[in-house]
């Protein structure tokens, strides 16, 4: 039997996607290990970094796709000490600036992202996004008179919860289906959508159906958005390596009873897909609003990650 401890008890919501979405994801994980860090018993600073290793390989094996964890996991565990103490005093103090830096960069890419709506806009959305979410309340607050057109987003229906944000802050807002997305386009000013991961040649990873919805703002000339904090730019895509794309549960797309019906029927749930950085025309991060092709600098300059780092990361 495995223990439930605060950490397990993280791992398994992030699991199930009772904490989900990419920044939530990973300022839940950083928490995690801060609080992780403060439990462990030990003296022995041997133990406590295995214990610890331990803890950062659980958190990095629940969601494969959203890079914002093992870069919150990593940034967590950039700690060099020789006692136990002076280790949870480095691992609280990096959880912290993390889960401090991620709120802050939210609210800037709120500030940032309003003024590219113009009083009077329809924006689309799929999905839902704290970061995307961030510039619709910036520019309602701005007095801005904003409509919200937001996806279902089967399977899991998270168009309900960006729904239920916008609601409760009182922006007016349109829920559609997602096979409504290209007629619907016609009555759009601009998309924004929010990032589980940005590759190094600046396309974006996010909810499966996010491609769609940025081929129909193509055809129909409607600008492409994407709000993403810095920590979601993926490092290992420096060394050539693919995101992962989360392939999830068939009973998510279709109930037991029906599969039970239909015993050979094969069911594929990708969670994510790939939006090519040709129909993305900015990039709204936390230090500036970017195109695309900037991904390189972000993830070399900005994270500060070299060649070797990342061929490192991926062993
Ligand atoms: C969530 C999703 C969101 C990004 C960004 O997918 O695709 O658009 O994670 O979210 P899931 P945020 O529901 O499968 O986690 O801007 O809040 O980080």
């Amino acid at each position: 039997m495995i223990l439930m401890t605060a950490l397990t008890e993280t791992a398994e919501k992030i699991k199930n996607m009772e904490i989900r979405g990419a920044g939530k994801i990973a300022r839940s994980a950083a928490e995690a290990m801060k609080e992780e860090a403060l439990s462990i018993k030990t003296k022995d600073i041997k133990e406590f970094n295995r214990r610890m290793e331990d803890a950062y390989n659980i958190l990095y094996s629940t969601r494969p796709t959203a890079v914002s964890l093992p870069n919150a996991l990593r940034a967590v565990m950039r700690y060099k000490a020789d006692t136990v103490e002076d280790a949870k005093t480095a691992i609280a103090a990096n959880a912290d600036a993390f889960i401090s830096g991620s709120e802050n960069a939210v609210k800037k890419i709120g500030e940032i992202g309003a003024h590219r709506i113009k009083d009077g806009d329809t924006i689309m959305t799929h999905c839902n996004s704290s970061a995307a979410f961030a510039i619709f309340e910036t520019a309602y607050r701005q007095g801005k008179d904003i409509n919200v057109i937001a996806t279902e987003t089967r399977p899991r229906q998270q168009g309900y919860v960006t729904v239920d944000f916008l609601q409760k802050s009182g922006i007016p807002t349109t829920l559609i289906l997602d096979s409504a997305v290209r007629y619907t386009m016609k009555k759009v000013d601009l998309v924004i959508v929010g990032a589980d991961a940005v590759t190094v040649n600046g396309s974006l990873v996010n909810k499966v159906g996010t491609s769609q919805v940025a081929l129909a703002a193509n055809e129909a000339r409607v600008g492409f958005v994407c709000a993403a904090e810095t920590y979601k730019f993926s490092p290992r895509t420096l060394f050539g390596e693919m995101v992962e794309i989360e392939e999830r549960d068939p009973t998510e797309v279709l109930c037991n009873e029906l599969r039970a019906k239909w015993p050979n029927l094969k069911i594929s749930n990708p969670a994510f897909d790939i939006t090519p950085h040709k129909y993305i025309d900015m990039i709204i991060t936390e230090i500036g609003a970017i195109s695309p092709e900037m991904a390189y600098w972000v993830i070399k300059d900005k994270l500060g990650w070299e060649l070797e780092e990342a061929a490192e990361a991926s062993m």
